[in-house]
């Protein structure tokens, strides 16, 4: 028998202060918790069959070979843990209350979702690559649009990426940040929020980031010091990461304007630092320092703890090779057992990376003493390709699928999860 879980509700634990009233309502109708016995096959009122995503065969690093949740006796597992621990993230668009179980439908059919981050009133936005819309989930557990990102043109493993705000301004400036690719670039757009929540018109900050069908970086996150980092790849141009003078293969911190950010390590430059095949997760641990998930080529996926001016070796090495001149990863793995997208750090200080290829969950313990531990692989298949992690509302490490894409999907992928504590630590 599961246990009973709270509710999603807005969490007063975040340490934010509320934002603009129009998005700081609590939410009306918070699901209620219901305990969960033994999951029966199917999901009664769900059953809405999935978007059928692109099946591409490429060199990519969106994880060709992802297979989705097709291994033989795993469905019920899938269905157990949903029931059990994490369902009621997002409701089904025509629910009108608990199923004859107590259960609310869970289908959040997000298309190809690629980031998502949450806001100080607690709901959370999510964006659609090949859409280029941008999702709101609310703590009730709706899911609505709140508009299109005008200038999209997604081809391959581009399109809308990444997404931030600045939560310690977020009350008196409205504002986000978004990744996205054009025709002829990548790109960071600030974008207004009016106050219903919804997309005003984007003034682009950050042009002229390389890009091609594959290799696109994408995250962007605000750091402690409270300046923007935007992750890019080197847009199937090896070159560009070690070249200083491109915008590809590296990290990037800039001011919300789009500026250098002040102490950079190279004057003038937005760089700060390089030798990056393809970065799409960062975070930061409590005690203030960096880490970057990267996909390699063919051999080694890395995670590395980020110092300003530093070079991290692609295309010249990939993966740990003790060559003076470059840092190696703190952790690495095969490409078939990771390929890792978003990562976030946990509630006990482990590094959680989201993996495409590796349909895993790999969670890195850190020490007192800043060394790592022995990485778990969890979630194993359960819910295909993951795209990305990250401390949800609840404080609970939440999971985006990715099987609209490259992966099998299931009805109501793709999807978000929040994880319990008991399996994330
Ligand atoms: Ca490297």
């Amino acid at each position: 028998m599961c246990k009973t879980l709270a509710p999603w509700f807005p969490s007063s634990t975040m340490g934010y202060a509320a934002t603009a009233p129009s998005l700081a309502a609590a939410p009306s109708a918070a699901p209620s918790a219901t305990p969960c016995g033994p999951a029966p096959r199917g999901r009664g009122r769900g059953g809405r069959p999935g978007r059928s995503g692109r099946l591409l065969h490429d060199p990519g690093d969106d994880g060709t070979q992802c297979r989705g949740d097709r291994l033989p006796g795993r469905s019920l597992r899938v269905v157990h843990l949903l029931r059990c621990h994490d369902v009621r993230v997002c409701v089904h668009p025509d629910d009108t209350g608990p199923d004859e179980h107590g259960e609310h439908d869970e289908h959040c059919e997000l298309a190809v979702p690629w980031s998502a981050i949450v806001l100080p009133d607690s709901s959370v936005l999510v964006s659609e690559r090949d859409s280029a819309k941008i999702q709101r989930l609310t703590p009730d557990g709706r899911l609505t649009s709140v508009g299109t990102v005008p200038g999209v043109a997604p081809n391959g493993e581009d399109g809308l990426l990444g997404l931030a705000v600045d939560r310690r301004t977020y009350a008196s400036t409205t504002v986000l940040y978004a990744y996205f690719s054009t025709a002829s670039d990548n790109r960071v757009v600030r974008i207004p929020l009016d106050a219903q929540g919804r997309l005003g018109a984007p003034t682009a900050i950050l042009t002229g980031i390389p890009r091609a069908a594959y290799h696109n970086g994408g995250r962007l996150a605000f750091g402690p010091d409270g300046y923007l980092y935007v992750t890019t790849g080197d847009a199937g141009t090896q070159p560009n990461a070690q070249n200083l003078d491109s915008l590809g293969g590296k990290i990037l911190r800039i001011t919300t304007e789009g500026k250098p950010a002040p102490g950079n390590p190279f004057p003038g430059s937005p760089v700060w630092s390089y030798g990056h095949r393809n970065v799409q997760g960062i975070a930061w641990d409590s005690t203030g320092r960096m880490w970057a998930s990267e996909f390699g080529q063919s051999t080694w996926d890395e995670l590395n703890v980020i110092t300003p001016g530093s070079n991290y070796g692609w295309p010249t090495v990939e993966g740990a090779a003790a060559r003076s001149g470059f840092i190696d990863p703190v952790r690495q793995w095969r490409t078939d057992d990771s390929s890792p997208s978003g990562i976030a750090i946990g509630p006990d200080g482990s590094v959680f990376l989201a993996a495409l290829k590796g349909e895993s969950l790999w969670k890195v313990p850190v020490n007192a003493d800043g060394s790592t531990g022995e990485p778990q692989r969890l979630l194993r298949g359960d819910y295909g390709c993951l795209r990305d992690v990250l401390t949800g509302p609840d404080g609970n490490v939440w999971i985006v699928t990715n099987n609209t894409s490259r992966g099998t999907p299931k009805p109501g992928d793709d999807r978000i999860v929040r994880l319990p504590q008991s399996l994330t630590g």
